[in-house]
């Protein structure tokens, strides 16, 4: 972890019903994979969200109403920060493993895709965030990866029991446009640099170097309310608007 704490936004992914026989004792509740973005003005082009297959989550009890899979870390973090429903104690109603969640349909908020699907990704990190991201693969050149890797393996597909239908719809949809770029970077710097996986960690250390900074002082939206407008300004307008509207709440670590 670093020394400077980050801000991050935690979307709220709602769980469609009717849940699968593993997620039963939830049911009639409302459950949301909740997802730490640092980058909330990009989610008009979620095409997927990312759990570890491996990775240990629950389902916390966050309020009255809300139930969080995240991991426990993370629980524990929110239950400081007034985020949970016994003050400063998560509440655990069941354990769950990111194979658990494969193939969950998802509304997210201002996402395009009216559904979008839990999917396996092998480079999540259960030490940062909630361990659930969501996907923006015109963006992030981890998530172009990721869902390149699914689309282009039928294998991978098969070993994590990805549905075709879960994967091979989702195109990328373009949102930000950034000079020399285009409106889809993250794909753009990842065929420049030859990244052949999501496992390539030092060239796609290298593609979000490239594409994070440009995309953050010289991007402009060209999607959405705030259409025209540059990320910079845009960024914080979004993330005021999706915390007052009970879509997302802040999360710093
Ligand atoms: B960002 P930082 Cl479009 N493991 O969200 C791996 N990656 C994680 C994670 C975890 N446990 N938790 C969050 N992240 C990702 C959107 C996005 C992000 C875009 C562009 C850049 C970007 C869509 N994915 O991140 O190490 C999440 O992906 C720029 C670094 O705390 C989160 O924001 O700086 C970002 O990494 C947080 O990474």
């Amino acid at each position: 972890e670093g020394v400077q704490p980050q801000d991050y936004t935690l979307i709220k992914m709602e769980v469609v019903a009717p849940f699968p026989p593993k997620l039963g004792v939830l049911e009639g509740r409302k459950v949301f994979l909740a997802a730490a973005t640092l980058r909330p003005e990009t989610m008009y082009g979620q095409t997927n969200a990312w759990v570890l297959p491996e990775g240990k989550y629950g389902a916390f009890e966050i309020n009255d109403t809300d139930v969080f899979i995240i991991t426990e870390r993370a629980a524990l973090n929110l239950a400081y920060q007034r985020f949970s429903k016994v003050p400063e104690k998560p509440t655990c109603l069941i354990q769950l493993t990111g194979n658990d969640l494969i193939g969950l349909p998802l509304k997210s908020p201002l996402a395009f895709n009216e559904i979008i699907y839990a999917l396996p990704m092998l480079t999540i990190l259960t030490d940062k965030g909630t361990g659930i991201v969501t996907s923006v693969p015109s963006d992030a050149p981890d998530d172009y990866m990721a869902m390149h890797d699914l689309k282009s393996k039928p294998a991978l597909r098969a070993k994590y029991g990805v549905k075709d239908e879960w994967v091979l719809p989702y195109d990328i949809v373009p949102i930000i446009d950034i000079p020399e770029f285009g409106d889809r970077a993250a794909e753009k710097v990842c065929l420049d640099l030859k990244i052949k996986s999501q496992n390539e960690k030092d060239k796609l250390a290298e593609a979000k170097r490239l594409t994070y900074l440009r995309g953050f002082t010289d991007g402009t939206l060209i999607v959405g309310e705030f259409a025209g407008r540059k990320v910079q300004e845009a960024k914080p307008l979004i993330r005021s608007q999706l915390i007052e509207t009970g879509q997302a709440i802040p999360y710093s670590e």
